[in-house]
């Protein structure tokens, strides 16, 4: 039988590495902050990590702006402890992911200092440069994070296209020898032993030979808007070429990053795993990310993602990352009870598909409140106050009841969220019923129980009630998912006769027994139960 694919069966846990574990009291997480915590990492469960960026940067953008793609940035410390970390992790079975943020570099990357010296330097058109159109701007592309996409350059009288901040030039896919470089660079990182990579935005690599002007709509989602910087066919070509280096290595993971204008596009995301076996392993779906908390917004934005994919695709899941409001505070509206957080938990980890955590959510951790002065994301401060930025949802993880919650010895880049007393590690490992061990506990199953990993997915209750229910079944296992997403009792009948058991629960004790799958769910219950016979 073929070995299933580690990807397929692991977690893979996001860690915001400033924000993870500072050991040498600089205020900033660093690696042999992340080596330290392995082993809690191995005690919770998880497979993998994803770590965004920790090459080399001046922190524009906080790492998504690279300006040696090889090296280490100091304040995360040096090779040599990434070299450690792989190692560390690996004895204990836990993979390592690198974040390749190769849309574009950093202004101060060496190419770039080079295409930028003169219109007729080698590197020229490793980035993308054109006349302006009269006075303006080459065409009408605007940047994701606001104004005009084309930033003018004195020195050589033309204008470089940026699809972020000035400071992060977008690469010219089209060139060759850029391509080589970047690949040598992305086999280093193999070489040393990387099991895989998450490709920030990787759905917007090539844009339009032509650099026609984006057609203009009012329509605030519309796809139009960037018809010709975004999603461009030639994409899935760079794409391709890249799962062909990868499968010159054994088992390694592309995950990609599809962002795209419409919260949430399936269809979209979809495309670009290609056949299912030719480009991308695994692409985000932002959809149920962007729902409000309902168990039928759920349903479909679920049936919706495992129907736009192609026939060996497989879906991965994600409620929380390092650019969107905490999972926690979106789904809680103000409600104080930890109910939907934990019906949030066991519904990631009980659906079909890779699930991948934000650094925190195992503990319930929430948006942060942050003063206009403390505000460091360059969004926030270009849109406050009507968007206040990412870092309530990049605050420092919440570790013990100590100062700064056991992150660093000194006062953190990010101020730490105040209820750091009750959520955090420390406490909650203790707790036997704390959202840290029902993660754990979740994790454990699915280590035991495949059906719960690759098997099946079939619906029985989709949303109705504010109820979803759901069996996952594999060969001879059969397993039944019912979630209350609402605040008052509703009757499941699912109709199935047998013997069951419950093998965990937000409400019930282990070890309950069924002869038919028919009870009633307590207000926000999520309860998994197992069949172990027939009557
Ligand atoms: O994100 C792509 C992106 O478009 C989002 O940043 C989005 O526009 C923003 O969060 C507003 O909601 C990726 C990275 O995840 C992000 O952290 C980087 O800032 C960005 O690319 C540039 O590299
Ligand atoms: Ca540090």
């Amino acid at each position: 039988m073929k070995k299933d694919l580690w990807w397929k069966t692991g977690v893979i846990y996001q860690i915001y590495p400033r924000s993870f574990y500072d050991t040498n009291n600089d205020g900033i997480g660093d690696l042999p902050g992340i080596i330290e915590k392995l082993d809690y990492l191995s005690w919770l469960g998880i497979d993998a990590i994803w770590l965004s960026p920790v090459n080399n940067s001046p922190m524009y953008d906080f790492g998504y702006d690279i300006s040696d793609y090889r090296g280490i940035d100091p304040v995360y410390g040096t090779l040599k402890d990434f070299e450690k970390l792989i190692e560390r992790a690996g004895e204990r079975d836990i993979k390592i992911i690198m974040d390749l943020v190769i849309n574009h570099s950093s202004h101060l990357h060496p190419w770039f200092i080079e295409s930028r010296s003169s219109k007729k330097n080698p590197k020229r058109d490793w980035y993308i440069w054109r006349d302006g159109n009269g006075d303006n701007p080459p065409n009408n592309w605007k940047s994701a994070f606001g104004g005009s996409a084309w930033e003018w350059d004195e020195k050589t009288g033309q204008y470089y296209l940026h699809s972020f901040l000035r400071e992060q030039p977008d690469f010219n896919w089209r060139n060759r020898e850029l391509k080589e470089a970047v690949f040598n660079d992305i086999r280093f990182w193999l070489d040393k032993g990387v099991s895989g990579f998450r490709l920030d935005v990787v759905n917007w690599y090539i844009k339009d030979e032509k650099f026609r002007n984006n057609p203009f709509t009012i329509k605030p989602f519309d796809p139009e808007k960037h018809k010709y910087d975004r999603n461009r066919p030639e994409t899935h070509e760079v794409i391709k070429e890249l799962r062909n280096l990868a499968d010159s290595y054994k088992d390694i993971l592309l995950v990609g990053e599809v962002f795209s204008l419409i919260p949430g596009n399936p269809g979209l995301s979809a495309s670009f795993l290609g056949n299912g076996e030719d480009e991308l392993h695994l692409a985000f779906d932002f959809s149920i990310m962007y729902r409000l908390w309902s168990a039928r917004r759920f349903y479909r934005a679920v049936k919706r993602w495992y129907k736009a994919l192609p026939e060996n695709g497989w879906p991965c899941n994600v409620l929380s990352n390092h650019d969107q409001p905490r999972g926690r505070s979106r789904y809680m509206g103000k409600d104080f009870c930890d109910g939907r957080a934990r019906v949030a938990a066991v519904f990631l980890l009980t659906l079909k598909g890779t699930p991948f955590l934000y650094y925190g959510e195992e503990i319930g951790m929430r948006n942060t409140r942050i003063e206009k002065c403390d505000i460091v994301d360059p969004l926030g401060k270009r849109y406050w106050p009507i968007y206040k930025g990412r870092d309530m949802a990049r605050t420092p993880m919440q570790w013990s009841k100590a100062d700064y919650a056991g992150f660093s010895g000194t006062r953190p880049w990010l101020p730490v969220n105040s209820d750091y007393d009750k959520v955090n590690v420390e406490s909650q490992k203790s707790d036997r019923y704390s959202i840290l061990n029902l993660y754990r506990k979740l994790l454990n199953l699915r280590r035991k129980h495949k059906a719960l990993v690759i098997g099946a997915w079939e619906p029985v209750i989709k949303g109705r009630g504010d109820v979803l229910a759901y069996f996952r079944t594999y060969e001879k296992e059969m397993i039944f998912v019912a979630l209350n997403f609402s605040t008052g009792r509703r009757r499941v009948r699912a109709g199935q006769r047998g013997q069951w058991r419950v093998i965990l629960s937000t409400h019930r004790t282990k070890f309950e027994h069924f002869t038919e799958l028919d009870f009633e769910l307590l207000p926000n219950e999520a309860t998994i139960i197992k069949k172990i016979g027939d009557l």
